[in-house]
């Protein structure tokens, strides 16, 4: 594993850091969009006060922190590889090309020591789980790593109840900030209650320190980070492209670590570029929230 100078240096400082995934760099957003997204991404976070680690395999190496030339590779390259945890290890033994997952992305960032990260959506429990067993490997490493995860809930092509129900069970913290709903991922509200509220970066921080105490700091705390009204995708277009998306998949055959790409790709398309937005606008609000996150914990 590479970490960028920068990256090791503010980790070492105790200066606030939050890690970035770039699966949804490469397979969760229309080239060549995807790029310039990275780039404000890590903007974001730089604006906050806090140092971007975006991660990566790039030419088997994985790498925490990239440059430009890597954070091309992984917005351009036709080879390169969506990985959970589990793909890691061949992807750089065969010195490939990887993207993360959120999974491997918390999996890597906790390994270079870092405490925040942010994302969009998280992955979950699928809606015909109880036929396919097509739970998300993003579940189970949120269980044994105690990384601090922004995120806009779980995309809303999963089934959300079923997901918080598991989320439960794998003992993960759930905060709802600034809400007492858990978010929707493109739209403000999934329905469903967010079990615990918090109002600000220093209360996020205080229940970090605390489960630091309490030694319950093994699981990740997930911070779900509603898009405001205003800017969600109209709901009465998402259920109507969501349901179109799910007979899609199942009539093109669509399986395994492919099904999420396909339907981020369906909604981008079929609503001609209005989720794309949003998807967009919360990675980006995320990761401006993560920082500051970060910049408050670094304070404790
Ligand atoms: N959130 C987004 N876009 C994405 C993803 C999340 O806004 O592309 C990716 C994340 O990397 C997440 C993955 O870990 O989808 C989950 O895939 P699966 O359902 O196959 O586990
Ligand atoms: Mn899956």
């Amino acid at each position: 594993m590479r970490i960028a100078p920068e990256v090791a240096e503010a980790v070492a400082g105790g200066r606030p850091v939050v890690a970035l995934e770039s699966t949804l760099i490469s397979h969760g957003l229309p080239r060549p969009r995807n790029l310039d997204v990275a780039h404000e991404i890590e903007a974001a976070v730089r604006v906050a006060g806090a140092t971007p680690a975006t991660i990566a395999v790039v030419a088997g190496k994985a790498r925490v922190g990239l440059d430009e030339a890597a954070l091309v590779a992984v917005a351009t390259g036709d080879d390169v590889v969506k990985c959970g945890v589990r793909d890691l290890a061949p992807v750089a033994a065969r010195g490939g090309n990887g993207a993360t997952t959120v999974a491997a992305t918390a999996h890597l960032a906790a390994l270079a020591g870092i405490a925040v990260f942010a994302t969009g959506g998280l992955g979950g429990v699928h809606r015909d789980a109880r036929e396919t067993w097509d739970e998300s490997a993003d579940l189970e490493t949120l269980a044994r790593v105690g990384i601090a995860v922004v995120c806009s809930g779980v995309k809303s092509i999963l089934d959300v109840a079923a997901t918080l129900e598991r989320l439960e069970t794998l003992g993960v913290t759930v905060l709802g900030y600034g809400t007492d709903g858990f978010p929707g991922f493109y739209l403000h509200d999934s329905g469903y209650p967010a079990p615990w509220r918090v109002d600000t970066p220093a209360e996020v921080a205080a229940v970090l320190a605390a489960r630091r105490e309490l030694g319950s700091d093994g699981r990740a705390v997930v911070i779900a980070n509603p898009l405001p009204v205003e800017e969600q995708l109209d709901p009465e277009l998402h259920d109507r492209v969501l349901s179109a998306g799910l007979t899609s998949a199942s009539e093109a055959g669509v399986s395994g670590k492919e099904i999420t790409p396909f339907l981020l790709d369906f909604f981008h398309r079929e609503t001609t570029g209005a989720s794309l937005a949003a998807n967009v606008r919360l990675v980006t609000r995320n990761a401006e929230l993560g920082a500051r996150i970060a910049v408050a914990a670094a304070a404790v």
